[in-house]
C-alpha cells in the first residue's frame, strides 16, 4: 500500500496504546512522517529515537495549531485521555482533558483541513442498565464513571462533526487492552497486564477485582490491527460515526489465572476487591461487534490462551 505524504500527529503517544501504535504508524508512513507527542518528554527509547517527538498539551489550542502547521499534519490519532480509575479521583480534570482535548482536536481538524481523525472510545460508555451479555452496538448507555461519560459525550460529538461538517472522524470502543511493551495507567482493566508481570517475576498477585469479574479484553496486536484496518477502510464503508463496538475475548480474573497456571502451576492470586470492582460491575461482560465485522471485516486473532502464551514468552525474554 502506498500513501501520499501523509503526516500524522499522535497525541498521548507515551500511553499504553500510543507507544505501540506510533511505531506501527512509522512502519507504514515512514519514521519522519509520524510525530509522537505527549504532555511530557518520556525517557529516551524507541519512541523518541525512531522519529520526531513534541511536547504537547492538548488543552492549549495555539500550541496544537502551531505543531499542526509546522509539521503539515494531515491526520491525527488523538489518544490523550485520563482513564476510568484515575478519572474517579480527579473528575473535573478528567472531564476537561477528555472533552476539551477532543473539542480542540476536532476544531483543529476543521480549521487546518486535516483529512482524518482517529479517537478511541471504550466499553466504559455502557452502564448498569446496558444489557451486559453480547452488548449490541445500539443500546441503553448510562455510564456512571466520569471517564465513561466523557467517552459517551465524545462519541456524540464525533458523530456530530462527521454529519454536520463532513469530518472523517473514526473511532473504536476498546475493551481492556493487554500488551507486554508498555504498562497501562489508571484503568479498571489494568490488572490483566499486571498479573502477567507478577507471574513472570515469580511473585504472587493481589487482584483488586473479584475472581468472577468478567470483562471484555483484547490483545494489543489485535487492537493495533483493528485501529489500522478501520483507518484504512474506504470512507463509504464506515457506517458508524460515533464509535464501533469491538470484541476479541472475555474472561474473569479466575480464568486468566488458570490460563497462566497452565505454564506456571505455582502462580498464586489473592482477591482484595476495591472501588474498581464497582466500575467493572457497571460494564458489559461481552460485546457484539457485528457492524465492525460487516463494514470493514474485523476479525480478532488471539484468544485467552494464545495471548497468555505470547505474553509469557515475550515478558520472559524482556525480563531476562
Ligand atoms: C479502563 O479500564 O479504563 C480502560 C478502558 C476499558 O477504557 N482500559
Amino acid at each position: 500500500m502506498t500513501f501520499f505524504q501523509e503526516k500524522i500527529l499522535v497525541t498521548g503517544a507515551c500511553g499504553q496504546l500510543g507507544s505501540e501504535l506510533t511505531l506501527e504508524l512509522r512502519k507504514i508512513y515512514g519514521e519522519a512522517n509520524v510525530i509522537a507527542s505527549d504532555i511530557a518528554m518520556p525517557p529516551k527509547g524507541e519512541l523518541t529515537e525512531s522519529g520526531p517527538f513534541e511536547i504537547l498539551d492538548v488543552l492549549t489550542r495555539h500550541n496544537l495549531a502551531e505543531k499542526a502547521y509546522r509539521h503539515h499534519i494531515t491526520q491525527i490519532y488523538h489518544l490523550a485521555a485520563v482513564l476510568s480509575a484515575t478519572g474517579e479521583s480527579r473528575p473535573k480534570f478528567t472531564w476537561k482533558v477528555n472533552m476539551k482535548g477532543l473539542e480542540n482536536i476536532l476544531d483543529l481538524a476543521l480549521d487546518k483541513g486535516i483529512s482524518k481523525v482517529y479517537w478511541p472510545s471504550s466499553i466504559a460508555v455502557f452502564g448498569p442498565n446496558t444489557p451486559c451479555h453480547n452488548t449490541p452496538q445500539h443500546t441503553i448507555m448510562d455510564p456512571n464513571t466520569v471517564y465513561g461519560i466523557s467517552k459517551q459525550t465524545g462519541e456524540r460529538f464525533c458523530e456530530y462533526y462527521a454529519r454536520r461538517y463532513k469530518l472523517d472522524v473514526r473511532s473504536l470502543r476498546y475493551p481492556g487492552l493487554i500488551g507486554y511493551k508498555a504498562m497501562p495507567g489508571g484503568g479498571t482493566t489494568d490488572y490483566a497486564v499486571d498479573i502477567y508481570h507478577k507471574a513472570v517475576e515469580g511473585q504472587p498477585f493481589t487482584c483488586y477485582l473479584q475472581e468472577d469479574a468478567y470483562m471484555p479484553m483484547m490483545y494489543m496486536p489485535d487492537a493495533l490491527k483493528a485501529t489500522l484496518d478501520l483507518m484504512h477502510a474506504p470512507a463509504e464503508n464506515i457506517t458508524i460515526r460515533s464509535s464501533y463496538n469491538l470484541a476479541a475475548m472475555s474472561f474473569s480474573p479466575a480464568e486468566i489465572t488458570a490460563s497462566i497456571q497452565k505454564h506456571l502451576p505455582d502462580f498464586q492470586v489473592t482477591y482484595v476487591p476495591d472501588f474498581r470492582q464497582q466500575i467493572a460491575d457497571s460494564w458489559p461482560q461481552s460485546i457484539d461487534d457485528t457492524p465492525a465485522r460487516q463494514d470493514w471485516q474485523w476479525q480478532p486473532q488471539y484468544d485467552l490462551d494464545s495471548m497468555t502464551a505470547d505474553m509469557l514468552e515475550n515478558l520472559r525474554r524482556l525480563k531476562g
